[in-house]
């Protein structure tokens, strides 16, 4: 039922994600919806609009009921949340306690009780948003570390349904995992799917150990044999593998080519004075990151006079992130520190060795500075995939510039072509960097080339398709039926 007391519309294919892809726009009387266009929408809107799809998501807004709405054809349905649950699932649970344990502990994870029930009663809440709105036999997708609890929940309550989840952040090592009170809970909200999709297959096969060593199942190839609650008799086999994600590769493709974002790149690069190298790094402000790894090594590289001042500026843009949490601001205030000590040691009225921008620009600003730049930066210490290697590959329609990207990034796994960095390793950063910007022009487009031709094919089309065809095939032989055609 809704607010105003009608019945749940329900719906053939259904996306659940911590967030609706909508912001609300407060500047109109009365309040409208805006999308908000991000990598999963693009992935999942064609199969929205081809199946009757809905979105359940928390609309963004704390303290808020919303009716369910259409909005670009997508049906969605809002989830309430309160601020005291955005505290403890949200910046709690989910990005002071899962982020850093599922990112190597980079930084503390912190366990606390209070988070885990909040974070229990809104995994709750979603399942029963979803579970109202999913027609019989419907394919249901869960989205990523705030909704691990979801597959099981859903499953008790119907298991009529298709379900798949995604975990778009890495999958910890079993030493790693072990510390989490309540590992045997998020590994048995897991495997209620039918599907449990990584980025990696190490991150797979990470999962399916944790469920060997903490649950005693036993696991073969991909597969994994769930009891029912009561343990009696088999509920199902649920399959854990790797799904790497991807971008859309064409649209960016074509959006670089427009002339107006090719003389926009120029422009950029005049702006910072022509410089013979232009470095970039493009993240959300995260300590995961590694963007003080990659300045401490460009520091020293002008330091022991490996680059001279005015030969190469990097360009930084740090998108703000969960800035409530205290690693956020003390990351934010180290980075900072750290441009301001290099600019002040090195630049010049006429040169400057840093440019550093906190906040958000729109996509076809982004793709002009992946256009403009040499040498593209990613040195995460761990990162699931990381889209921005794609983006700035994708966006390369002159076959030219060199990618440095961190071996601790899913994206290393495809980008094979790319100089891959152990971000740890400063003296070693500093020489891969120094290779990108001396590397001779014929290798720079034969690897270039190469890593074009395998977004070509592997975008964020087929990734989603690839998930979707293996969980129906998979829902179906549970059935003992043929696979329902996803279009
Ligand atoms: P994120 O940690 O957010 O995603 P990433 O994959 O790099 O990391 O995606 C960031 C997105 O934000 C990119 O599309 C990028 O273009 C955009 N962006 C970053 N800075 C921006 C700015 N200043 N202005 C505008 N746009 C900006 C999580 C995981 C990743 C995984 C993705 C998808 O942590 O490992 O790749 O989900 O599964």
């Amino acid at each position: 039922m809704t607010i105003d007391g009608t019945q749940d519309e329900t719906f053939d294919f259904v996306v659940i994600a911590n967030r609706l892809p909508v912001d609300r726009d407060m500047s109109t009387e009365p309040p409208t919806w805006r999308t908000s266009p991000g990598g999963l929408v693009t992935a999942v809107a064609p199969v929205m609009q081809q199946n009757r799809g809905a979105w359940v998501g928390w609309a963004g807004a704390t303290d808020q009921e919303f009716d369910p709405f259409d909005l670009d054809d997508m049906h969605l349905v809002p989830v309430p949340l309160s601020s005291e649950e955005i505290v403890r699932y949200y910046e709690g649970f989910s990005n002071a306690t899962l982020w850093p344990l599922y990112h190597d502990l980079i930084v503390h994870p912190e366990y606390h009780r209070t988070w885990w029930d909040d974070y229990v009663r809104v995994n709750e809440r979603f399942a029963e948003r979803a579970a109202r709105v999913a027609s019989p036999g419907a394919t249901v997708w869960v989205h990523d570390y705030q909704l691990q609890l979801v597959p099981a929940l859903l499953r008790e309550a119907r298991p009529d349904l298709a379900i798949g989840f995604f975990n778009h952040i890495p999958f910890p090592g079993w030493e790693l995992f072990a510390q989490l009170p309540w590992r045997s809970q998020v590994l048995e909200g897991l495997l209620g799917a039918d599907l449990i999709g990584f980025q990696r297959a190490a991150d797979a096969a990470n999962f399916r150990r944790a469920v060997r060593i903490n649950l005693n199942r036993s696991t073969k190839d991909t597969a994994i044999t769930v009891p029912t609650a009561d343990g009696e008799r088999e509920s199902h086999v649920a399959h854990a593998r790797a799904f790497p994600i991807s971008i859309d590769t064409e649209e960016l493709d074509q959006l670089a080519r427009e002339e107006r974002i090719v003389a926009r790149a120029r422009e950029i690069r005049s702006e910072l004075g022509d410089p013979d190298v232009l470095m970039l790094g493009v993240d959300r402000l995260d300590y995961t990151k590694g963007i003080r790894h990659r300045i401490k090594a460009f520091g020293e590289l002008l330091n022991d006079g490996s680059i001279l001042p005015g030969e190469a500026t990097l360009v930084q843009i740090a998108t703000p992130s969960r800035e409530r949490i205290e690693q956020y601001r003390q990351i934010r205030d180290d980075v900072e520190l750290a441009v301001g000590r290099i600019n002040g040691e090195h630049s010049t009225l006429d040169h400057q060795a840093v440019h550093y921008f906190h906040h958000s620009y729109p996509r076809d600003e982004m793709a002009a500075y992946y256009l403009a730049a040499d040498v593209m930066l990613v040195t995460a210490l761990r990162d699931g995939m990381n889209l921005v290697a794609k983006e700035y590959v994708a966006c390369r329609t002159d076959d030219d510039g060199v990618l440095v990207l961190s071996e601790f990034a899913g994206a290393a796994e495809q980008l094979t072509q790319a100089v891959t960095v152990n971000p740890y390793d400063i003296s070693g950063l500093k020489a891969r960097i120094l290779m990108a910007v001396r590397m001779p022009d014929a290798e720079r487009r034969r690897r270039m080339r190469a890593m074009r031709r395998k977004l070509r094919t592997e975008d964020v089309r087929r990734w989603s398709a690839d998930f979707l065809g293996t969980l129906r095939g998979l829902a179906a032989a549970r059935q003992g039926t043929a696979p329902a055609v996803m279009q």
